[in-house]
């Protein structure tokens, strides 16, 4: 029998202790235990389950679905990266709706949004008193535009709470002559905020923080967004630069007590608050710990690095810190290819098949979902993300707004909607088991841990159904935490148990709930072979589709037909079918899985290169022997062509096999480090692969943290046969080169 336990609120979180009895010692929960060198094994593992969430991170975890928004001079220049010296002009900006955008994240079931203020270019689109360069500089509103508090006012009238996302990497003090950042001035006292004639403030907290120019001002930023719009729920401090200067150090503690002060309710992103899951793919782990070990205390640690290993928090992880620190994963990634909007033909938007999996990956794998959705060059979200957004809200409530084992026998704590509530499993077998009136045909599970009483416990858990009068196992997993969405083949049944097969102390089980989401033709991917023989398959592996155990293709229980088009149509069930590789000369393909019942899957589209059949490699500035040069131009991604350390000069020269008249070209970063990548170059061309000329410059941003496939859309068609790409800077200033993919594209 469970022994059901109903905690009362009132208790307060730094009070409580565990009820669960597995040990002699009680000790109360907290957000950072302190290891000693003294503790055994036993005694960390104690101390890992008494680890919880803080108030504030307790209330991000139950956001579940947030929104970001990357808006500013990149909008306009379609660049993934600025480089802070964009006249503040391009910043073009006639119409903006930030209600448009709150309708459609609310439609979603976002709970919040978190907008780029600042990015990397240094640009801030509020009325800031402490610099020019930004939106006071640009003709919207005649000056006097302020995006941020046009966003507040739409956040407080739908009901969605605000984040703040403020870059320290600021390419416009940088670059400036008389720029603040990474100047070498000295570090002294200074009062936050420096007061500035005829805009005084209403709020008149004062700080003293002994900081230089740049933490100034950063600080006075600071003051002016959290005091002067919101409140403020999350500050995201991103860790990506793309350039560094001086030395330039950023001094958090002073940051992180202003914020405490000024935006008690805020998580921290980037720090000790919440940590981001270590790609921007939308990629989950199959294990997402949220107690995390630390060699230096969090609370006054001021740098945080990315924490980017598969396993952040097994126990044998756990052993070697210094610290148990609660640090919840946010999962962050776009719904366009890229963080700022380009346009609405070539920049591809994720289906809302995809955007849904995401959303069951990462919020059923005990991390927060932030998808951002870049407005448009109208401030307005395109029609496109408005669409996925409505579907994607109406797939989540249609899936998940209705319990099936509502009116079940089983652990009532567990059926009552109520987080706080929560069942206490035996040791001897823990296992909660639900009969339902009637069978319910179902294919997802939800299980949530009373996380903020008693920590992350379970380890590793099954799901089984009664079935022909025995127990049959249909699911299973490792670690739950806030919350696992178990996905299986539907089954009907009207009796389910929960096994807990490892466990780091007592299971304590806050909800428990089943759902049906009906079968979905699946996503699709082109895989094209060297001469030019295309595949289209379901999707497996993109976003690691076996990451809770499940066999998507298994799970579908569908029969579907694909249907395919190439000259850039849509294709419908009239487009022929395809049964088998097919020929593509290059260009526009897309494809769609139709069932047998006229389920429409979610439309896959790539522009596809020039065969490379025909084509070899002239010359190339060096190779490493495990990656030679014709790696970079062999149609398998996953090989790739890497230099010696010759610099950030480095060229690789092509004929392609007869002249083409070209439009772009793609450019596949390797993934297996992050060494190497071509953040800028040059494009040559040559009428006898000898003697090149210039043609165009490209730039691709963000490659680190994104290294994934970017294209340059040439200004003017290029005929060529001859090609020479050559790098001209390496990210990171690395000094050699890698190349994955080259793909040249006609149309
Ligand atoms: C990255 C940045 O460099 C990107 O531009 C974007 O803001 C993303 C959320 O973080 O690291």
């Amino acid at each position: 029998m469970n022994k059901s336990i109903l905690w009362t609120a009132m208790l307060g979180f730094a009070s409580i202790y565990s009820h669960a009895q597995v040990n002699n010692k009680k000790i109360p929960v907290k957000s950072t235990y302190e290891i000693k060198s003294t503790d055994s094994p036993e005694d960390i593992i104690w101390k890992a389950v008494h680890v919880v969430p803080t108030a504030n991170q307790y209330q991000a975890l139950k956001n579940e679905f947030i929104a970001f928004i990357h808006f500013g001079p990149n909008t306009f220049t379609k660049m993934e990266w600025g480089n802070g010296m964009e006249d503040p002009q391009v910043f073009d900006l006639k119409t903006l709706d930030t209600d448009q955008w709150c309708e459609a994240m609310k439609a979603a079931g976002m709970k919040k949004v978190i907008i780029t203020v600042k990015h990397h270019d240094g640009f801030v689109l509020w009325q800031s008193r402490y610099t020019k360069h930004g939106i006071m500089s640009s003709g919207f509103r005649g000056g006097q535009g302020d995006v941020l508090k046009d966003l507040t006012a739409s956040c407080q009238k739908y009901g969605l709470k605000l984040g703040i996302y403020l870059s320290p990497a600021d390419l416009f003090q940088i670059e400036s002559p008389d720029g603040l950042y990474g100047n070498l001035s000295e570090y002294m006292q200074r009062i936050i905020p420096r007061e500035v004639a005829g805009r005084p403030f209403k709020n008149k907290t004062k700080f003293n923080f002994k900081v230089d120019d740049y933490n100034e001002y950063f600080l006075n930023q600071l003051f002016e967004l959290l005091t002067e719009y919101g409140p403020v729920h999350e500050v995201w401090f991103d860790g990506a630069h793309p350039k560094r200067k001086g030395g330039q150090t950023y001094n958090y503690n002073a940051w992180r007590e202003l914020i405490k002060k000024l935006a008690p309710e805020a998580v921290v992103f980037g720090k000790e608050g919440i940590r981001w899951c270590g790609n921007e793919s939308g990629n989950t782990r199959s294990t997402e710990w949220n107690v995390i070990p630390y060699q230096e205390d969090p609370a006054i640690l001021q740098n945080f690095s990315d924490l980017m290993d598969e396993d952040l928090g097994s126990r044998e992880k756990l052993f070697k810190g210094k610290f148990l620190h609660y640090q919840p994963a946010e999962t962050n990634t776009s719904i366009r290819e890229g963080w700022f909007y380009r346009d609405d033909t070539h920049q591809k938007v994720r289906s809302t098949d995809d955007v849904f999996d995401i959303y069951e990956r990462s919020v059923g794998g005990n991390s927060t979902f932030l998808l951002n959705i870049p407005p448009n060059r109208e401030g307005k979200f395109s029609p496109e993300d408005v669409k996925v957004l409505h579907e994607v809200g109406s797939r989540i409530k249609e899936t998940y707004g209705h319990n099936l084992l509502r009116g079940a026998k089983g652990s009532k704590e567990t059926l009552d909607d109520n987080l706080e509530s929560f069942t206490v499993l035996s040791d001897k077998s823990p296992e909660l088991i639900y009969t339902t009136p009637k069978a319910i045909k179902i294919n997802r599970f939800v299980i949530q841990e009373a996380v903020s009483t008693h920590g992350e416990r379970v380890e590793k858990h099954a799901l089984d159904a009664w079935i022909d009068g025995k127990w049959e196992e249909i699911a299973q997993a490792t670690n739950v935490g806030y919350k696992r969405i178990l996905r299986f083949p539907e089954i009907t049944a009207d009796k389910f148990r929960i096994r807990v097969l490892a466990s780091r102390a007592t299971p304590i089980i806050s909800q428990v709930s089943a759902h049906y989401a009906p079968g979905r033709p699946p996503q699709l991917v082109f895989n094209r072979s060297i001469d030019g023989m295309v595949a289209i398959d379901p999707m497996k592996s993109e976003f690691g589709w076996n990451p809770h155990g499940e066999d998507i293709l298994k799970n579908l229980n569908i029969n579907y037909q694909i249907h395919y088009t190439l000259d850039g149509s849509q294709p419908t069930e009239q487009s022929p079918v395809y049964k088998q590789q097919i020929y593509v000369k290059g260009g526009q393909i897309k494809a769609v899985a139709i069932s047998a019942d006229k389920l429409i899957g979610a439309v896959a589209e790539e522009t596809i290169g020039i065969a490379k059949k025909l084509g070899q490699i002239l010359d190339f500035t060096s190779e490493d022997p495990k990656h030679s040069a014709k790696m970079a131009f062999d149609a398998d991604p996953k090989t790739y062509w890497q230099s010696n350390n010759d610099g950030a000069t480095q060229h690789i020269s092509i004929d392609l096999g007869q002249q083409y008249n070209l439009t772009a070209f793609s450019y596949t970063p390797q993934k297996e480090h992050g060494n190497g990548m071509m953040a800028k170059g040059i494009l040559k061309i040559s009428n006898d692969g000898k003697n090149w000329n210039e043609v165009e410059r490209f730039e691709f941003g963000n490659l680190i943290n994104d290294p994934t496939k970017r294209t340059h859309r040439f200004s003017k068609n290029i005929q060529a046969r001859y090609i020479q790409v050559e790098s001209t800077e390496i990210t990171g200033g690395g000094k050699l080169l890698t190349i994955a993919e080259l793909d040249f594209i006609e149309q």
